[in-house]
């Protein structure tokens, strides 16, 4: 049986990510691979539980909580859904992982990134990435996506979302940082384009990866 392939999306609001994984799964599964699509936080039963209070911003919830929640989110998640489709030859695409937490509980909260570090290993079972794509454009570009869509119904701005500029400028340079400190398995493309051009540059560097 093949290996499987651990391959992660990143980014900061509206960069696109669930718009690539999506693409992504169904182009390999097209190729005649077996891939899934999972998310963070969410992704299992007891993760779209935490999904609903983490991202609620009618919620009060202190950071360190913050952080626990998400956590626990990452080892259930690992644990449940994503361990156990690599182990069945699978290429798990996963919208975002542990690099957010270093963005942005790290970066934009401004938790210790050694403890970080440790509490990642923990939750993540030390599961680490295949590949990470950093999509990375201009937080206000971004914003300015999410905007539209909520002004177009789907959703409205969760606890994120609602946060200032300077908040999420300090998560996009927590990504660019990881990926700095990470050239084997971090790659940044520019999302600031067509979906067509990062569609095209994901796809290339998701191809290497499976050739390799
Ligand atoms: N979080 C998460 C933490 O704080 N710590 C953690 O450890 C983890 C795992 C998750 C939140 O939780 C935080 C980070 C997040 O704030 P979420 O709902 O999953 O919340 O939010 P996001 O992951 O940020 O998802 P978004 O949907 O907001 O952004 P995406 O997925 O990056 O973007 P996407 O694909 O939904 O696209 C947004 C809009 O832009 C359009 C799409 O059609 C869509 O309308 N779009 C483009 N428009 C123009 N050009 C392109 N190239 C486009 N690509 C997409």
């Amino acid at each position: 049986m093949a290996r499987g392939r651990f391959i992660t999306l990143e980014g900061v609001e509206g960069s696109g990510k669930t718009t690539q994984a999506a693409i992504l799964a169904q182009a390999l599964t097209k190729g005649g691979r077996t891939a899934i699509v999972t998310h963070e936080p969410g992704g299992t039963r007891a993760g779209e539980a935490i999904r609903a209070i983490f991202l609620d911003p009618a919620v009060s919830l202190d950071v360190a909580a913050e952080l626990l929640l998400v956590l626990a989110d990452r080892a259930q998640h690992v644990r449940e859904k994503v361990r156990p489709a690599l182990e069945a030859g699978k290429i798990v695409v996963c919208d975002r992982y542990s690099d957010s937490t270093t963005a942005y509980q790290g970066y934009g909260r401004g938790f210790d990134l050694k403890l970080l570090a440790d509490l990642n290993r923990l939750a993540s079972d030390g599961l680490q990435p295949d590949l990470t794509i950093v999509l990375d454009l201009a937080v206000e570009t971004g914003l300015e996506r999410t905007r539209a869509r909520a002004k177009h119904g789907s959703r409205g701005a969760d606890r994120f979302e609602g946060e200032r500029a300077e908040f999420h400028r300090k998560v996009r340079q927590g990504f660019l940082a990881v990926a700095c400190a990470e050239p084997a398995r971090v790659i940044v493309i520019n999302a600031d384009r067509s979906l067509e051009a990062v569609t095209a540059d994901i796809r290339s560097r998701v191809d290497e990866l499976l050739k390799g």
